[in-house]
């Protein structure tokens, strides 16, 4: 059975990725001064839209803010170190940290020292402790809630690096020229999912307190019983026998992953037509078996042969799998990106053992593209920045997002491949590496024979990054109001 999800103890942006408003800030907090911000954080707890809409006017939240923090972010609010330590490993270190980096392909342009927010070259006092995420219907409605927080923060408090700003809506395309954000996973129990045909994914591999995909629950911060009298924290472990000395933290919170990736939409361009020859129709197929959808969503596994617009809409936009129509890649390329990041039924073994394994690496994409466009048919950079605020929650980042990033995106063998990448965001060329360090490819299996994708560039790079903890409300109450201990 479905666990009761606590709708009004999950920030809303956990289960849903608000649709109805796409135009969304994020503003990046330093805290000077430990008083000020936990007095900001409490008079901000009103404010955090949750997931519970029941009382919405309309069903829906006419704006949303959501908050979270690094761990710097929670030292600077007064957690102490032993708790601290109860958090996961790669939160605490941070994904500029080398070993992380290492892992995600962080490497040469998209190293986090050259990174702008978040990279292990800042300064310790524009270092982030929080992140603050506003949406909004309008770029005007944004305006003035943005204008409305930054009037809130008081003395002590201040932004670290410059906002960043994106649109979602469902008409943009991304800056390759692909609906992005068509395939999410359904959660158990919350409001907002419906049921795909492979069913639901349990909630405990969003949000802590509940049961994962391994039937337990997930690792959670904690801290000793004594440091809450007042009871504001859930009982750790979350089912009996409990330890009466300990409660839990992480409760309805989860981890959000954010990476600022520029996309050089130029690059891509070019390539697509050296590749194809100048012809335009090969260019748009070349896209299209790189992403696994065509640029109006519709998967390749349904639409082999050309775009289907009225197969990217809807639920049919998600109704599909690999190993039965497909377990060659004909259709979809293995080592299309869509296919490398979840590879649905056909990663191992049988079915069945497929959709469990994967079903242990999935992630909420909550992000956004932003930038201008860059002009149709211009082939040459403008310089300007563009590219896509990737967000993503999970329980466990080492388990979900940086697996997929390292283990699938990244891996050379990847489904019995044999030194390819992922063409959007694996390690491919960058400007000015030699050819004899790749070949940096991508297999297109087809009749009568196969197409090797050779010196695929880097089209897309790191510019910043950083993980942060997305508490429960009553966990940004404690916060902000008995966080401070032993000092
Ligand atoms: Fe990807 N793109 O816009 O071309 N991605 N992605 N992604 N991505 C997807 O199915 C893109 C990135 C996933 O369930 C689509 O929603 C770009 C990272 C996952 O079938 C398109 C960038 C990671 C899926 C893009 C980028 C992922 C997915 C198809 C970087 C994780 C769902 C639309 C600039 C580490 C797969 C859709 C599924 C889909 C694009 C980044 C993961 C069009 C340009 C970093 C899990």
């Amino acid at each position: 059975m479905a666990a009761h999800l606590e709708t009004a103890d999950i920030q809303g942006i956990i289960l849903s990725g608000y649709g109805h408003l796409p135009h969304s800030t994020y503003l990046f907090l330093h805290f000077d001064d430990r008083a000020a911000a936990r007095a900001w954080l409490r008079e901000l707890i009103p404010r955090v839209t949750t997931s519970d809409w029941s009382r919405e006017p309309n069903g829906k939240p006419e704006r949303a803010l959501n908050v979270a923090f690094t761990c710097p972010g929670l030292e600077a609010l007064g957690l102490d170190a032993e708790t601290v330590r109860t958090f996961s490993q790669e939160f605490r270190e941070g994904m500029a940290d080398p070993s992380r980096a290492r892992r995600l392909g962080d490497i040469r342009g998209s190293a986090p020292d050259l990174w702008e927010i978040g990279g292990s070259k800042t300064a310790p006092e524009e270092q982030i402790h929080a992140l603050l995420i506003l949406q909004d219907r309008t770029p005007e409605a944004l305006e003035t809630h943005r204008t409305e927080e930054r009037g809130r923060l008081p003395a002590g408090l201040r932004e670290a690096v410059p906002a960043e700003t994106g649109c979602q809506e469902k008409s943009t395309r991304e800056h390759f020229g692909f609906r992005d954000g068509i395939s999410q996973p359904a959660v158990e129990g919350s409001p907002n999912t419906r049921s795909t045909q492979h069913g639901c994914i349990p909630a405990g591999e969003f949000i802590l307190g509940y049961r994962n995909a391994y039937e337990v629950f997930p690792p959670t911060p904690y801290l000793p019983a004594s440091a809450d009298p007042a009871g504001c924290l859930a009982p750790y472990p979350p089912e009996p026998p409990e330890a009466a000395d300990r409660r839990d933290l992480g409760k309805n919170g989860s981890y959000l992953v954010f990476r600022k990736l520029h996309q050089d939409a130029a690059a891509w361009r070019r390539y697509l037509q050296e590749q194809s020859g100048g012809n335009e129709a090969e260019a748009a197929r070349l896209g299209a078996k790189m992403v696994g959808r065509w640029p109006s969503g519709a998967p390749l596994v349904l639409a082999p042969e050309e775009d289907r617009p009225e197969l990217g809409e809807g639920p049919r936009s998600n109704d599909f799998t690999y190993a039965g129509p497909d377990p060659d890649g004909t259709l979809c390329p293995i080592g299309a990106h869509i296919r490398r990041t979840q590879p649905r039924d056909a990663l191992v073994g049988s079915v069945e053992e497929s959709l469990r394994t994967v079903s242990r690496h999935r992630i909420l994409r909550r992000g956004a593209p932003y930038g201008e466009p860059l002009p149709a048919g211009s082939l040459e950079d403008d310089g300007q920045p563009r590219g896509i605020l990737f967000v993503c929650i999970n329980a466990d980042i080492r388990r979900q997002f940086e697996f997929i990033q390292q283990t699938w995106a990244n891996n050379p063998r990847f489904g019995g491949l044999y030194n390819d990448s992922d063409p959007l965001i694996g390690i491919n060329q960058e400007r000015g590496q030699p050819d004899d360090e790749g070949p940096w490819r991508m297999t297109i299996p087809q009749t009568p024979v196969r197409r090797r994708l050779e010196g695929l560039p880097r089209f897309v790079q790191v510019k910043g990054g950083g993980y942060y903890f997305m508490p429960g409300i009553a966990a940004l109450r404690f916060l902000a109001e008995r966080g401070e201990m032993g000092e």
